[in-house]
């Protein structure tokens, strides 16, 4: 079969994460809700900077600008991973970090799927959050077995996305018309069971462990819990939701707004109390599907990391003790008082080596190269205007602002860290790969745009 027969993973990936968010929006109506609040809050942020707008349509990203997604799933079994992992990348998405949430109470690892390179991101950057419940943390060993027994009795895939998963694997890729088969086969196990698989007594003993065991374990397949659409004014959109019907999460995740945005802000509405149904008919509650938003930042260095983990963590120490009534605003405060120390200046960034960035070569750069007039360093071609540095979007996630959006779906049964360790070597047998590293991933960027540059310039650049 020739290559170009087959339909491209990017469109794939493009495809699916529209029939998703199609879907979520029929089961979820809030999640519409959400959706066009944050659509009016981008176009009023458009009309008020028009040369954002202008930035954007350059770069291609306001076409893409109401697309931009992600979602979340939480599996039960190694088995389920490591199949999990087949049909991301049928989609092009492959496992980047592995998050420890055990640390924050949560009994889950997990790791994020996403596409890899520059020019897939930028197709789409649709990616999957997908957590592994970590079992051997039900700390009653019988509940644990039947847990266990439980999820060893569920096929999450249909019969087709499995045989599709396979071609692919055989073939090398799908043709158009598998490729639609696969996106609407695929698309069922994301999907919400009213029916539990089981009794009312069952899911109450699973509920006692951790209100997130209970969600795995008791339904058909790992329901899509949320979808993320991105926004331009994150602030603007929490503070309209209560206006909408919607339980806004307390507190915005990750770090506070800023001039240069860094990283990952996010944050949610809550969890919806949903009608269910147990074996036998027992009616019931369940609580899990919720809607977020994101707003993303610069990708920083290990650098830049270890200074935001620092600051993060003092201005959560600084609050340590503060009543829930004046957490958020107290939050907000010590936030934004600590991040002071963060450089907030893209040229002061690059310098410190805080952030990843790409580099290009300017019109004024090639002239130069052109009449033979380039000379001096990195610094000196950057200063004179013949290089130009941009930095790098931020592709992954946070383990504190994931535990965070967690804990607010979670009600108020939070309970402190297991004592059990990260247990990544366990997370990655069960997917049967290793996760790649991220910052691996934009260094490789930063690394191939010097190159380029130095290539075009014909300077020991990189
Ligand atoms: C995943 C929560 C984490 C994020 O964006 O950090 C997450 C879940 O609730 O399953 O989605
Ligand atoms: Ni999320």
């Amino acid at each position: 079969m020739n290559q170009n027969a087959f339909a491209s993973p990017d469109e794939i990936r493009g495809r699916f994460s529209l029939a998703m968010s199609a879907m979520y929006q029929s089961e979820v109506p809030m999640y519409g809700e959400l959706l066009d609040l944050v659509g009016r809050v981008n176009r009023r942020v458009l009309d008020d900077h028009p040369p954002l707008a202008e930035a954007l349509r350059a770069s291609g990203d306001l076409q893409r600008l109401e697309e931009e997604r992600h979602g979340a799933v939480r599996l039960g079994t190694a088995q389920e991973l490591a199949t999990m992992a087949r049909l991301f990348a049928v989609m092009g998405m492959q496992p980047v970090s592995y998050y420890d949430l055990a640390c924050a109470g949560v009994p889950v690892h997990a790791t994020a799927f996403r596409a890899v390179d520059e020019a897939s991101l930028a197709h789409s950057p649709f990616r999957v959050f997908t957590s592994l419940l970590r079992l051997e943390l039900i700390d009653d060993p019988a509940l644990r077995q039947q847990a266990a027994e439980i999820l060893a009795g569920r096929q999450i895939f249909t019969a087709q996305a499995l045989a599709l998963i396979e071609q692919f694997e055989r073939a090398g890729g799908l043709t158009e018309e598998q490729a639609g088969v696969f996106i609407r086969e695929a698309l069922q196990t994301f999907r919400w069971h009213r029916q539990a698989r089981v009794s009312a007594e069952v899911y109450q003993q699973l509920q006692a462990q951790h209100r997130l065991i209970a969600d795995v374990v008791a339904f058909k397949g790992p329901h899509i819990n949320h979808l993320t659409p991105c926004s331009l004014d994150i602030d603007a959109v929490q503070a309209g939701m209560p206006a909408r019907g919607m339980a806004a999460k307390e507190l915005v995740e990750g770090p506070p707004a800023r001039r240069c945005p860094i990283l990952l802000r996010q944050t949610s509405f809550k969890a919806l109390d949903e009608a269910v149904q147990f074996a036998c008919g027992t009616p019931g509650w369940h609580s899990a599907r919720f809607g977020e938003i994101e707003q993303r930042g610069a990708a920083l260095t290990a650098r830049g990391r270890a200074l935001y983990d620092r600051l993060l963590g003092a201005a959560r120490e600084r609050c340590r003790g503060v009543p829930p009534a004046q957490y958020p605003q107290a939050y907000a405060e010590a936030l934004a008082q600590c991040f002071a120390d963060f450089p907030d200046d893209y040229a002061v960034l690059r310098r410190e080596g805080l952030v990843y960035g790409r580099y290009q070569v300017t019109e004024a750069g090639r002239a130069a190269r052109r009449e033979g007039r380039l000379a001096g360093d990195l610094e000196a071609l950057l200063a004179a205007g013949l290089l130009r540095w941009q930095p790098q979007l931020y592709e992954d996630f946070l383990p504190v602002s994931a535990a965070g959006i967690f804990q607010s779906n979670l009600g108020d049964s939070t309970r402190d860290a297991y004592d059990q360790s990260a247990s990544r070597a366990e997370f990655e047998r069960a997917l049967g790969r290793p996760v790649l590293d991220e910052l691996a991933l934009y260094a490789r960027t930063q690394q191939a745009s010097l190159a380029a540059c130095a290539q075009e310039l014909d300077l020991p650049l990189a």
